[in-house]
């Protein structure tokens, strides 16, 4: 009960990017946050950071079509980092040349960005992984970046049926070493304080060294 929550003093825009070589040059080591389109990545960055439009959300999938960096400063423990909203993957919609496109660079960015410390993978709390959820899971492991699992919309299921999403999540696509699945929920907030302290835990140790 004592224990101090981890809070996000301030967040600002940092820049866009449509590939690898437009991201900024600087020191912040960067969380990536990934899932397939409409999962609520955006959502999720503005909840963190409880502002309303810091990342343009939409109903319609497929809304962003960059990759955008904010500079997010945290308290207790105090650290800052940038959080990185990369496109969404598997919009049928969009044509197979731009998916294509984006496939490529979320895959060069995932691999060869240094500032990278840690990438959170998005997934549905109402559905089971999806195909392409496997098949970004394998091609994070094989980039050897740790995955911190985020169970989107917690809020439209029960709390039984989260659970159930928990467990079911952890077994079929966690490896050894990554953190135990988040439920989260922009609407409510829940999962805000404990992303944020996995959030440290990846981006302190490697801040001080
Ligand atoms: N009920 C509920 N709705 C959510 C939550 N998170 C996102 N949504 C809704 O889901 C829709 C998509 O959210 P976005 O945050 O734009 O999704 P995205 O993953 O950034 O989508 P792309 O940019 O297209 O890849 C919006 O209508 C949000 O209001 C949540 O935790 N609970
Ligand atoms: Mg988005």
């Amino acid at each position: 009960m004592d224990k101090k929550t981890p809070t996000v003093v301030s967040a600002k825009f940092l820049t866009s990017a449509a590939a690898i070589n437009q991201s900024p040059n600087h020191d912040l080591l960067e969380i990536a946050i990934t899932g397939r389109s409409n999962v609520g990545k955006s959502s999720l960055i503005n909840a963190l950071c409880n502002i309303k439009n810091l990342a343009k959300t939409s109903k319609t999938p497929g809304k962003t079509r960059l990759i955008n960096f904010f500079e997010i400063k945290v308290r207790n423990p105090d650290f800052t980092f940038c959080l990185v909203d990369l496109p969404g993957y598997g919009y049928a919609r969009v044509s197979k040349t731009e998916q294509e496109r984006w496939g490529k660079t979320i895959e060069s960015f995932l691999l060869k960005r240094r500032n990278l410390v840690a990438v959170g993978q998005l997934i549905d709390t109402r559905h089971p992984p999806t195909p392409l959820d496997y098949q970004m899971r394998e091609w994070l492991v094989h980039s050897s970046r740790p995955v911190i699992t985020v169970l989107t919309k917690a809020d439209k299921v029960s709390r039984l049926a989260g659970e159930n999403m928990r467990r079911t999540v952890a077994v079929e696509l966690l490896s050894p070493h990554d953190p135990a699945p988040v439920l989260f929920s922009s609407v409510n907030r829940q999962g805000v304080g404990e992303l944020l302290e996995i959030i440290a835990g990846f981006v302190i140790p490697a801040e001080s060294d």
